[in-house]
């Protein structure tokens, strides 16, 4: 991995990154490397953080990663201010594990998971994948997570299931933001169901190899990398899938601005900016401007998924 001595974890979110990860030892986490606490004696975090994982460089861009201090020092997550160094400063509220996620909607395989079930069949993959914000900054980074295609198979939806909702944690002790009125809380997010079981859109329980931090959305969260950074929806509770679209976050507080779709399309301008070129987080001035490519540049592999329809208007 390319993490750099500045790069490490501050201690209190590596903290709880541990006792997370005692709670979820076993599913992909290199237990066995664990060593023995001694109170709260800070310990190797490579080796006690680190997840099992493939390399997936088919699905992985070759662009050189953000660093950590920039994936994690940058952040949307309004649950915890609206500032950019607000998520980082204000997510050790967050208490992600014991967590579970209730499925329901359309699929036989309703119920309340805890992470542990959720996750156990699943072989993790590392995926380094362009973020492209609707704002019109991005980041590359280095995920680690499973194919969402593959719990949908699993939790067998019916054949009304056309859509599939997910729902963030609704908590204002452990998410202050959300006492604020500035989004309608909770945070919801969907996809139509051929997206969500293109084998690109993924969901997350790490990046840089060790479980993510509470800013990136642990402990598991959405990464579709051909649509804006706003259906990347973090901290994960509830799946449900839908006969009827989804009503979405971010499409109800401003539908001229923001619709279901969000496939990133340099051709189809914010009403308050262009779309056309992007600033990389991280990069010399020089170069930080760049243009903006259609689906963020995986237009080869998920074109295919609206052909036909008029980009401009299903926004
Ligand atoms: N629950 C929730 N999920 C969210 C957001 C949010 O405010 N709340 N922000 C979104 C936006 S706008 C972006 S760009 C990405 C940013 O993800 P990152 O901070 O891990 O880079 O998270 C998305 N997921
Ligand atoms: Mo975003």
């Amino acid at each position: 991995m390319r993490i750099r001595p500045s790069d490490i974890t501050p201690e209190p979110i590596y903290r709880a990154r541990r006792e997370f990860l005692a709670g979820i030892a076993g599913i992909g986490v290199a237990a066995a490397l664990a060593q023995p606490a001694f109170g709260e004696q800070v310990m190797n975090v490579s080796l006690i953080e680190r997840l099992q994982y493939k390399r997936n460089a088919r699905y992985s861009t070759t662009e050189s990663a953000n660093s950590l201090a920039d994936i994690t020092g940058y952040n949307n997550f309004y649950e915890f201010g609206t500032g950019k160094d607000d998520p980082a400063r204000n997510a050790g509220s967050l208490r992600p594990r014991p967590w579970s996620v209730v499925v329901d909607g359309e699929c036989e395989g309703k119920g309340r998971y805890t992470l542990e079930d959720l996750l156990k069949p699943h072989a993790l993959e590392e995926r380094i994948y362009r973020l492209r914000c609707v704002e019109a900054w991005s980041m590359v980074i280095p995920w680690v997570g499973f194919p969402l295609g593959d719990l949908v198979k699993r939790l067998k939806p019916t054949s009304r299931a056309k859509f599939v909702e997910f729902t963030t944690l609704m908590d204002p002790k452990q998410m202050p933001g959300q006492r604020s009125h500035v989004l309608d809380w909770p945070y919801v997010e969907g996809l139509r169901m051929d997206e969500a079981i293109h084998p690109l859109a993924i969901l997350a329980v790490g990046l840089y190899g060790q479980v993510l931090p509470n800013q990136n959305g642990a402990p598991l969260r959405l990464v579709v990398p051909w649509k804006y950074g706003f259906k990347g929806i973090k901290s994960i509770v509830r799946i449900r899938f839908t006969e009827s679209m989804p009503a979405t976050t971010w499409a109800l507080s401003a539908p001229r601005e923001y619709g279901f779709y969000a496939n990133v399309n340099p051709e189809v301008d914010h009403p308050r900016w262009s779309q056309k070129r992007e600033r990389r987080i991280g990069s010399g001035s020089l170069l930080s401007r760049q243009p903006t490519a259609q689906f963020n540049g995986y237009a080869a592999e998920v074109a295919s998924l609206y052909s036909g329809m008029d980009l401009a208007r299903n926004f």
